[in-house]
């Protein structure tokens, strides 16, 4: 009997009639980004070695010090969604406005769209912490063949057919959902293929981990400081314990397996929060809610919320339901 576990590319063939609407280009795009992650991968493992540490000198549209990396891998996954015709447009955050694809013939009768935050958690590359990217990908709602438009990504995140994370960690792993469960790929660097070692990934049914930037404590909003001080009480099933890399798809990586919320709420820093909505939020909250989790921004369902410009920020709070749902009723309770 065939133990063997599957390889991602075998695991697409496979469930090629389970994703919605799918003709194949969406399996052609998911293995163009299996590519690019692999290339990433191997940049991401050897950047100390060959100066990509460090910052490129360029400031990104949020402002943030664009480190060599970033621009690497953006350029990376851009190339490799071009080169396969299988994208009418992108949206990265290392990109002010959204890239329009035309095909060589320029016919681009593709019908899918990428957002993606090609390395999040950039800053801690020189630190040798665990980075990774963050991608969603939607059917374009203007006509096939047209040039793309803002309003085809600017949909509800309840629109995506796909999305899923790259994580450069210990060991490199794809996770993602075409809204059929989620399952999570292992790369074998000595193979050069991706496994199946995290079949249909669920979170635990309870959770004790909150993972939060506790520096910012003093600009939270009322209910989110209760409900740290509700994590630290030693009461029930507390003290929670205190879990943050500053890394989105590092902590909520963990928090999937181990059972954990992770918060970055508004503040007086931060007015509407830090993440995006488009290329963080959205594809991490598809991901929580088929691994039967919860994601709101303290009082709606991300993926219900409709975007209102590419690059905007919501508060972000994701993670076990019953977490999530706490954490909600204190910042209910005026
Ligand atoms: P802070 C990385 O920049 C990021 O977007 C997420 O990956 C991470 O969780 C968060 O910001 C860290 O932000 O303010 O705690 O450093």
């Amino acid at each position: 009997m065939n133990t063997r576990k599957p390889t991602l590319g075998e695991f697409i063939i496979e469930n090629q009639a389970s994703f919605s609407y799918s003709s194949g280009e969406l399996s052609r795009l998911l293995n163009a980004i299996r590519l690019a992650a692999k290339v990433v991968n191997h940049e991401v493992n050897k950047a100390g070695l060959v100066d990509l540490f460090g910052s490129s000198g360029d400031v990104n549209v949020q402002g943030e010090q664009q480190q060599k990396l970033d621009v690497f891998a953006n350029t990376t996954f851009i190339q490799a969604l071009k080169n396969r015709n299988i994208v009418c447009g992108i949206v990265s955050e290392e990109d002010d406005d959204f890239i329009k694809v035309d095909c060589i013939d320029n016919n681009n009768s593709s019908k899918y769209v990428v957002l993606m935050d090609p390395l999040d958690g950039s800053s801690n590359i020189d630190v040798n912490v665990s980075v990774g990217t963050v991608f969603s990908i939607y059917r374009r709602i203007t006509p096939i063949g047209s040039p793309v438009e803002m309003e085809d990504f600017l949909q509800p995140g309840i629109n995506q057919v796909a999305a899923g994370y790259v994580i450069y960690g210990t060991s490199t792993m794809i996770v993602f959902t075409t809204g059929d469960g989620v399952n999570g790929f292992t790369l074998n660097p000595a193979i050069g293929s991706f496994y199946l070692s995290h079949p249909d990934m669920k979170f635990p049914e309870t959770g004790s981990i909150y993972s939060v930037n506790e520096g910012n404590y003093t600009h939270f909003p009322v209910g989110v400081k209760k409900y740290i001080k509700y994590c630290q009480m030693d009461e029930g099933d507390r003290p929670y314990t205190s879990r943050y890399i500053g890394s989105l798809v590092s902590d909520f990586h963990r928090n999937m397996i181990k059972g954990g919320i992770y918060i970055y709420p508004n503040s007086t820093i931060h007015q509407d929060g830090k993440l995006r909505l488009l290329y963080e939020c959205n594809p991490v909250a598809f991901i929580a809610e088929q691994a039967g989790a919860k994601a709101s921004n303290g009082y709606q369902r991300i993926l219900e919320l409709k975007p209102k410009e590419i690059h905007e920020r919501v508060p972000f709070y994701c993670g076990n339901t019953a977490m999530v749902e706490k954490l909600e009723s204190f910042l209910l309770d005026k």
